[in-house]
């Protein structure tokens, strides 16, 4: 009689700690926290208006290329904000779109994998990357063919550009860890950042690199600022 009652007891005390140990993993999978970056550039504005004499119906008669974008209180847009060392990022699909003789995003955001690339335009453009780390890719895109999708496996900054319009420039950044890219303002809210100490790196297509530590708590925000310099 006593046996079974210590039988019970310890197979109850292995369940609760079983237990517990499963929703201690949980917590650590779901319960990251957040970064919120702020990048600022003291430097002017690199915007280069360009007139336009090729598919104006889609195109316009003018556009702009948009190299340093600096908006309100100096802060620095398209900038991407990851942390490249932090395991478990959620996977992220790319989707680019070439609207208006553009790029957009400027910057797209994807773990390796699978890029979506869309012609809503209704003209032929073409894909042409400068990558490194992955095979370069130099396509035609007719009008008919409204999505196409390439892989990505290998972290890397990618230049894209199309050979249609010359103007057209634009970047695929292909992350490991979790990531954002800045707005108008400077600003970027990385999610689900593993808790601990975390390298947060900063990256833009003109002024370069930087990174900084941060230490992460879980449920918690932590804030980090950079400032680029000119080249
Ligand atoms: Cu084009």
């Amino acid at each position: 009689m006593r046996k079974t009652l210590v039988v019970a007891a310890a197979l109850a005390l292995s369940a609760s700690a079983v237990m517990l140990a499963s929703g201690a993993r949980q917590a650590t999978a779901q319960g990251g926290g957040t970064v919120e970056v702020e990048v600022k550039y003291n430097g002017a504005p690199v915007v280069e208006k360009i007139k336009v004499n090729k598919d104006t119906e889609k195109c316009g008669t003018e556009t702009s290329i948009e190299k340093v974008v600096v908006g309100g209180n100096k802060g620095l847009a398209n900038a991407v904000a990851s942390v490249p060392g932090a395991k478990g990022a959620k996977a992220v699909k790319g989707v680019i779109d070439q609207h208006g003789c553009k790029f957009q995003p400027h910057v797209v955001l994807m773990t390796p994998g699978e890029l979506e690339i869309k012609n809503s335009d209704d003209i032929l453009h073409n894909i042409h990357t400068y990558s490194t780390a992955n095979p370069a890719i130099n396509k035609a895109q007719p009008k008919f063919k409204k999505t196409m999708t390439e892989k990505f496996d290998k972290p890397e900054m990618i230049k894209v550009t199309c050979d249609v319009h010359s103007w057209m420039l634009g970047w695929v950044a292909v992350t490991p860890g979790p990531a954002a890219v800045t707005d108008k303002n400077g600003a970027a809210k990385i999610e689900n950042v593993p808790a601990g100490k975390q390298k947060v790196e900063v990256w833009h297509e003109t002024l370069g690199k930087q990174e900084k530590e941060v230490d992460v708590k879980a449920g918690q925000t932590t804030k980090v600022s950079f400032e680029m310099k000119g080249k």
